[in-house]
């Protein structure tokens, strides 16, 4: 049986830092286990057989008999519902929690996504890309407004207090300048975004796993 409880595959990336950060923040015993995409480790048998998605994060629990966990918005409610933190035991308050957090996987995740390829990667000659470009950014903003009106006159996106969905959405927003996404006007949004960048377990997280890929180099920007 491996020494820490629970081995996390991950990589330096927007899903991959949201259960690091509640890693470091529970304090639950983990290993790391890097994931190097240009070596195509996510995508071998071995790998497929912990997420037939092909893709990180990925969390195996030793001290649950070996349990996979992939999905990180699955993940981040796994370990809290196993370490008693970050999600309220009170009905409302927890669902509060999760719809942020759906918001997150269904909303702000895949529009950031879809907004940092076409302004990354895509071939941005070719006039589709340019439509998809402005429609993703659109409504990366359009979201970032509703996120915005949330932490108006509140410190975190559900209750009174940090939670997962607060984990699983800071990665996503803090790379809005590298995604081209603008935070202009959007005040407590970006209040929000400083509170969370100063915990120290979440400057350990964004440090991890080292070193971060070079395509990530303008996300502090
Ligand atoms: N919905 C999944 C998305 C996972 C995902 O897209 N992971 C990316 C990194 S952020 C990945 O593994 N990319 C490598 C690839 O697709 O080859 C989750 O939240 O866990």
């Amino acid at each position: 049986m491996p020494e820490a409880d629970i081995t996390l595959y991950t990589a330096a990336t927007m899903n991959g830092w949201k259960p690091l950060i509640f890693l470091e923040e529970s304090g639950l015993n983990y290993s790391l286990e890097p994931i190097d995409f240009s070596a195509r480790t996510h995508k071998t048998p071995a790998f497929l057989a912990l997420n037939p998605n092909g893709k990180i994060p990925v969390l195996v629990d030793h001290a649950a008999a070996d349990f996979v966990v992939f999905e990180s918005g699955a993940m981040l409610w796994y370990l809290a519902e196993k370490s008693g933190l970050f999600l309220s035991d009170d009905p409302k308050l927890r669902s509060e929690t999760l719809q942020w957090l759906m918001l997150q996987m269904g909303g702000v995740g895949p529009m950031m996504g879809q907004t940092m390829f076409f302004r990354r990667f895509a071939p941005h000659q070719e006039e589709a890309s340019e439509s998809a470009l402005k429609r993703f950014t659109t409504e990366s903003r359009r979201l970032f407004e509703v996120l915005n009106t949330r932490l108006h006159g509140r410190d975190w996106l559900a209750g009174e207090a940090y939670s997962i969905a607060d984990m699983a959405m800071f990665p996503w927003v803090r790379c809005h300048s590298w995604a081209g996404v603008s935070i202009d006007g959007l005040d407590a949004l970006a209040a929000w975004i400083a509170r969370i960048d100063a915990r120290p377990a979440v400057r350990r997280a964004l440090q991890l796993p080292a070193p971060a890929p070079r395509f990530l180099a303008e996300y502090d920007r």
